[in-house]
């Protein structure tokens, strides 16, 4: 292929101060550094850690100014002079871990995301809500050709960060799974991701719109946290004792308290969504009385992301998106921070 004709501006969404004005405007097209790519990016996925980037909400500073977004999938445009394994025209998806050092301890084992020196798209490194990012080429996402942009990428970060979430709860196929915060976007694709890996779901979230999305992307039992007077007793009785395993997508610090309760003896909790401040409260005595285990995840390395990306390509997972315009990106952090966003949003960078 024919080296694409690469523009000096572009439109981006950028802000200059933590929960200041977002500006939808133009701006440079970055140069990739020797072991970059520079993707043109089509489609993005607005995850809630954008609008925390945005607001700030985290003990983690932001680079300033800011360009988020970190589920970006596009067409490399050019690379630096030592990238291996890609060329002009292949599919590439911009994740979280956008590059890690590939030297220290935790690199050494695949676990780059725990890096101290994570280099994060759409927080320390300018992401995926411009027409042209930059990426290690080491971590973007090979994207097989043919794939349709717009549903494939919210898997780069939701459906990475969920399919590991699931590995990290340690199920046997007819488990019980409760997913904490279901119908938002990576509980949306946890749903999917359960299901294909033989566990039965169970999703709390609040309204009618977030039952419904439930119900189509075939979870089992829907608790209302809205309107039921007793999650915890609600989720112990649905499960027959209490779920084996819950995945924690909500951001809600009570939500979390109350998965550490409903989990059956033995099981596991895993903490995923990332409500600033929050402390996870767990009762000693049931602890240890139950034996529990409560563990974190955070994203997942190049496996995990080849094999998320995986269960997409056979169809077992579908994203439930909507598109609108990358101008358009306010107005979706209005409606996340209300908990009012069902499935993902998705933003198309030409308009
Ligand atoms: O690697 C990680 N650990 C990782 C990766 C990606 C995202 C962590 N995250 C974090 C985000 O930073 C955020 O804190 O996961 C959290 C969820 O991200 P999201 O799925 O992108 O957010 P969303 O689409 O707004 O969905 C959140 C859902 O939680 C529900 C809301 O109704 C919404 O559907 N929810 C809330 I808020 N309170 C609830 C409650 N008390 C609740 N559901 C049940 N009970
Ligand atoms: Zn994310
Ligand atoms: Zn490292």
């Amino acid at each position: 292929m024919s080296a694409p004709t690469i523009p000096r501006t572009q439109k981006a969404v950028i802000f200059y101060e933590n929960g200041g004005p977002l500006q939808y405007t133009d701006i440079e097209v970055p140069k990739p550094k020797a072991t970059e790519l520079l993707i043109n990016v089509k489609y993005s996925g607005v995850c809630h850690t954008d609008l925390h980037a945005w607001k700030g909400d985290w003990p983690l500073p932001t680079k300033l100014p800011l360009v988020g977004g970190h589920e970006g999938a596009g067409v490399v445009v050019a690379m630096g002079e030592n990238v291996r394994g890609w060329k002009i025209g292949d599919l590439a998806g911009i994740k979280w871990l956008n590059g890690s050092c590939m030297a220290c301890e935790y690199c050494e084992k695949s676990n780059e995301s725990n890096c101290p020196e994570a280099d994060l798209s759409g927080y320390t490194h300018d992401g995926s809500f411009q027409q042209y990012a930059t990426a290690d080429a080491v971590q973007a996402a090979h994207i097989p050709a043919g794939t349709d942009l717009a549903q494939v990428a919210p898997i780069l970060c939701a459906g990475i960060t969920v399919y590991k979430a699931l590995k990290s709860a340690n199920l046997r196929a007819g488990d019980w799974v409760a997913i904490s915060g279901a119908c938002g976007g990576l509980g949306s694709l946890a749903i999917q991701y359960a299901t294909a890996m033989g566990y039965r779901v169970l999703g709390i979230d609040g309204g009618e719109e977030k039952e419904q999305l439930f119900r189509q992307l075939g979870g089992e039992v829907f608790i209302d946290f809205r309107k039921s007077k007793d999650i915890v007793a609600d989720v112990v009785k649905a499960t027959n004792g209490g779920a084996h395993g819950v995945i924690n997508v909500s951001v809600s610090e009570a939500a979390i308290e109350s998965s550490t309760e409903y989990v059956r003896s033995n099981g596991t909790v895993v903490l995923v969504g990332l409500p600033g401040g929050a402390k996870c409260k767990s009762d000693v005595f049931s602890h240890v009385v139950k034996s529990i285990s409560i563990v974190g995840s955070y994203v997942g390395n190049r496996a995990d992301t080849r094999e998320a990306l995986d269960f997409f390509a056979r169809g077992l997972v579908k994203s439930p998106i909507q598109v609108v315009g990358l101008s358009e990106l306010p107005q979706i952090y209005e409606k996340m921070e209300k908990g009012a966003v069902v499935g993902r949003y998705v933003v198309d960078t030409s308009m």
